[in-house]
């Protein structure tokens, strides 16, 4: 046995260092998915312990304060990363790298949608279904309009107070007016009526004196209407920011030397935000760990609801699977390398959008990811990345696809192909407008029910497992950022190298203009990069 053990050693050892050397390399992934194990483990077991609701509350707090650290980081990080990513191309490269991420945004969505449709038209998951009786999902309902959230969405592109727009939104409400009607009364009795009416209801009453003649005319409640009204509803108007940043950054990518110290400075920004996200990165496997363990702990008894809705489910998870497989070969057949090797780099973001149910948190890491295990450049993933975070989410849009067929076919409604083109068109926008519409999910949902006219009723119903489909569609919403952002990169490279010969052939002239000696970020990140000097990934 000894002997053995002794010849096996050079070998198990070559085995053994490999093995610790990969650990040492992706210590963080390995303490992050710990987390989620051990997250899923101790959420387990300590609820056959019922834990007091504030023994729930303080084995969550690590990761609320996670999210906090990550949604800290997502103000600075837009801003500088688009801003930097933009002046780091010409008008033409961001114009072309503009239409193609935008391209690649709608076409990929729509596909999810489709996919969603095709799985949910075949398995039939609301056909068999028992769940509205049993479950009995309480209703939901909004007088909101497509309209309105359409005219909300312009109206957040366009926002009339940047610094408001850090914190609020633009959202038409409806608010119950009360509506009377005025009564005239019989002048001699005007006064006992008035009396016994404001006891009774607190009307409003206007006695009319004229020339010794009272006509007394009352104001009588005649039920409520519901009145439009444009406020502001809390929450960061994500898409006007973003629409000025890209403006600021063109027009400051076209100003030359004068507006250096701008570009230096939203590049320094960038850097000192990306080094955050890292220190966050570091506090993520606790983050994640309490978020999983408290979300199990809080968690209703499931078993009913999954064996009443689990078709429901396992059509949404099911797409989202196909979906995955189908940005695989997209990514797979225009970069040519593999996608598993893609997926490993994504790891990390890819939990972290499980956990944190939401792309615009994991964007930071998301950034981090993209740019350190994948080199792809940063320019694109600056550009590429919050743009998607905030109009990219195919799972979103498989997902109220999904429900949308699901919840007509509980109901027995028929759906024609019409409909079923309507569905698409609506999840597909609605999924694009998801983080400028009020209240996001729960309206975006009830929009795309209301444009086939299926009941919303029914939605209280999948809201009970929304919370896992969230982080399901999250994660996808996030690889679908990805690999486009990888797929941008790997278009672009051609294309900037092309630029960078033709500048170079053009001669040395723009070694005079400022933009080729070293600047304060050297060695940190490209902020140039239209003359190729500074770059370090292509
Ligand atoms: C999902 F660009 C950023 F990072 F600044 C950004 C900031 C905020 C981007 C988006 C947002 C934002 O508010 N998004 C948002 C998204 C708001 C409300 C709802 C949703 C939809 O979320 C998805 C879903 O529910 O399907 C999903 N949870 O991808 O985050």
């Amino acid at each position: 046995m000894e002997d053995e053990a002794q010849a096996q050693t050079p070998i198990e050892n070559v085995r053994w260092r490999r093995v610790l050397a990969w650990f040492r390399e992706n210590l963080l992934l390995v303490f992050t998915i710990a987390g989620v194990i051990l997250g899923v483990f101790f959420g387990l077991v300590l609820r056959l312990a019922n834990p007091s609701e504030e023994a729930v509350l303080l084995i969550g707090f690590p990761g609320d304060v996670f999210l906090r650290l990550l949604k800290m980081l997502i103000l600075p990080l837009i801003v500088s990363s688009l801003i930097t990513g933009l002046t780091g191309l010409d008008a033409k490269s961001s114009g072309k790298l503009g239409f193609r991420t935008l391209l690649y945004y709608f076409c990929t969505t729509m596909i999810a949608v489709l996919i969603g449709i095709i799985l949910v038209l075949t398995i039939r998951p609301g056909k068999s279904t028992s769940a509205k009786e049993e479950l009995g999902g309480k209703g939901v309902s909004s007088d909101v309009t497509t309209l309105d959230a359409i005219l909300d969405l312009l109206r957040n592109l366009f926002p009339s107070n940047l610094l408001q727009a850090c914190f609020e939104q633009t959202q038409t409400y409806y608010e119950k007016e009360d509506v009377y009607k005025t009564v005239k009364v019989n002048s001699t009795l005007a006064p006992l009526t008035a009396i016994s009416y404001n006891a009774t209801m607190g009307e409003n009453v206007t006695s009319l004196v004229a020339g010794g003649y009272t006509e007394t005319s009352m104001e009588v409640f005649n039920g409520t209407i519901s009145v439009r009204k444009v406020g502001y509803k809390g929450g960061m108007n994500v898409l006007g920011l973003i629409a000025y940043c890209i403006c600021f950054g063109i027009l400051l990518s076209q100003m030359g030397p004068q507006a250096e110290t701008m570009v230096n400075f939203f590049s320094i920004l960038n850097d000192i935000t990306m080094k955050m996200v890292f220190l966050v990165m570091w506090y993520s496997p606790i983050g994640i760990l309490s978020l999983i363990c408290a979300k199990i702990l809080a968690m209703d008894d499931l078993g009913l609801v999954f064996s009443q809705l689990g078709l429901y489910m396992i059509t949404v998870l099911l797409g989202l699977l196909i979906h995955t497989g189908v940005l695989m070969t997209i990514y797979f057949v225009f970069t040519r390398k593999n996608p598993l090797r893609f997926f490993q780099g994504m790891l990390q973001a890819w939990v972290t959008a499980l956990a944190t149910s939401s792309s615009a948190a994991t964007l930071p890491i998301t950034m981090k990811c993209l740019e350190e295990n994948l080199g792809v450049d940063s320019r694109i993933t600056r550009f590429v990345l919050p743009v998607g975070a905030t109009v990219n989410m195919d799972g979103t849009a498989l997902y109220e696809a999904v429900a949308a067929i699901f919840i007509a076919q509980m109901n027995g409604i028929p759906l024609n192909m019409g409909k079923v083109i309507t569905i698409s068109l609506t999840a597909t926008l609605a999924s694009i407008g998801a983080a400028s519409v009020p209240s996001a999910g729960l309206i975006t949902l009830l929009l795309v029910l209301a444009a086939v006219g299926v009941p919303a009723e029914d939605v209280g119903l999948i809201f009970l497992v929304d919370w896992f489909l969230d982080r399901c569609r999250t994660s996808i919403n996030v690889l679908g950022d990805s690999f486009g952002a990888a797929i941008v990169d790997h278009l672009a490279k051609k294309e900037l190298i092309e630029a960078e010969h033709h500048k170079m052939e053009e001669g040395d002239s723009n070694e005079l203009d400022g933009l080729t000696k070293p600047s304060a970020t050297d060695g940190m990140d490209a902020v140039r990069s239209d003359n190729g000097n500074t770059d370090t990934t292509l």
